[in-house]
């Protein structure tokens, strides 16, 4: 019996192309450093824009000694950020001090620009207990090294700050296989749900690891899943600081009056490996997609925009470049004169009172130490 062919009750591939064409890419300078949207320019003086010049400048030597130091052996865990300031650094400057950071183990440059010693970044890379002691009134959570989990916490840091009346919100960060973890959806769902103050970000850097963007999703876009969230999703070019600036500045907006969170994706690259634990990235990257990101590159572009403004100098660069030397120089000595985490340590700091096991343990702890 020939079977009747059925209508199409909606056309797929229409639904499909209408979400994705709300998510063009927002860009302000150009790789040549002009200005390309004048009208999303954001409000920033001329020392704001030399101040985010300067961080992101300083964040490139942190990372360079930051490898440097890692292969002498005088740092633990360490993953690479150069490529991604302009996401890094420029999201961070958009927040106020009042903000709270929820970091992914990637963002490091993020939670020291908003107070956190850098004796204490490098004590946190020893895997030393006090590198995830945050002093007070420096509002960020250790760097998360299990992927996505912290999305959940900012919707519940971020619920926390809006019930408390506070005029702050909560951001954290993920890579684009981070996007693909259940507490990525889960976490912007429920803060979309609750109206929380909080901002997603996605560094879609192209690889999480090894697997390829294209892997981990069949969307288009990572900003498009905020579609079924209920919330605003914006797609920015990762390499442009001023364009990551402006969408997160509004994405802070909103959610300081009430109108809930954003998911940004910036469209990044990482130049180095994915830590120094061992990968080696011309296993899955062509020489050919190195170079054509580092025509992207957000402190070139930055830089040229600068310059031509008057604003910018190689004096003003090497200034900020011995500048941070000195002060890697001063908080790695710091962490080396940092005392030796001991078994007492961990048993003190866990708890605000000692369950009777652990009690008993930080005696015979002590009775050990004290030879
Ligand atoms: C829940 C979980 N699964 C697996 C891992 C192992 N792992 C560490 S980083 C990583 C890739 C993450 O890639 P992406 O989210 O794109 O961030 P990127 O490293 O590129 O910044 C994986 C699979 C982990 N840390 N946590
Ligand atoms: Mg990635």
């Amino acid at each position: 019996m020939a079977s009747k062919s059925k209508k199409a009750q909606f056309d797929a591939k229409k639904a499909l192309e209408s979400i994705e064409a709300q998510f063009e890419m927002v860009q302000i300078l150009n790789e040549e450093g002009e200005v390309v949207n004048q009208d999303a320019m954001p409000d920033l003086s001329d020392e704001q824009m030399q101040e985010l010049m300067r961080r992101m400048v300083y964040t490139r030597i942190l990372d360079q000694r930051s490898i440097s130091l890692n292969r002498q052996g005088r740092l633990g865990f360490y993953a690479p950020t150069a490529g991604q300031e302009a996401s890094q650094i420029a999201s961070h400057y958009a927040l106020e001090k009042n903000d709270w950071i929820l970091p992914g183990y990637r963002d490091v440059p993020q939670i020291v620009w908003h107070g956190l010693p850098l004796y204490q970044a490098f004590l946190f890379s020893r895997g030393h207990f006090k590198g995830n002691q945050p002093p007070e009134g420096v509002n960020v959570l250790s760097p998360q090294i299990i992927i996505g989990a912290q999305y959940i916490q900012t919707a519940g840091v971020a619920l926390g700050l809006k019930k408390r009346g506070k005029q702050s919100v909560a951001i954290t960060y993920t890579g684009d296989g981070g996007s693909s973890q259940g507490d990525f959806y889960e976490g912007i769902n429920f803060a979309g749900a609750f109206s929380a103050p909080a901002i997603f970000v996605v560094q879609n850097n192209q690889f999480a690891i090894s697997t390829p963007r294209d892997k981990q999703t069949a969307g288009q876009t990572i900003a498009q899943k905020a579609v079924a969230a209920g919330i605003p999703g914006v797609l920015v070019d990762g390499m442009d600081a001023l364009a990551v600036y402006a969408v997160t500045r509004e994405a802070r907006e909103r959610a300081v009056n009430g109108e809930g969170p954003t998911l940004i994706e910036t469209h990044c690259y990482r130049y180095g490996p994915h830590t120094m634990a061992g990968d080696d990235p011309t296993r899955y990257r062509s020489s050919e997609m190195d170079t054509e990101w580092e025509r992207k590159d957000p402190l070139v572009r930055f830089r040229k925009f600068l310059e031509g403004k008057g604003l910018w100098s190689e004096d003003k660069e090497n200034e900020v470049i011995e500048q941070a030397k000195e002060d890697i120089k001063a908080a790695i000595k710091k962490a080396d004169g940092t005392p030796k985490q001991k078994v007492t340590d961990f048993i003190n700091i866990m708890y605000e009172n000692l369950p009777q096991n652990l009690e008993e343990q930080l005696e015979i702890y002590k009775e050990k130490e004290s030879k």
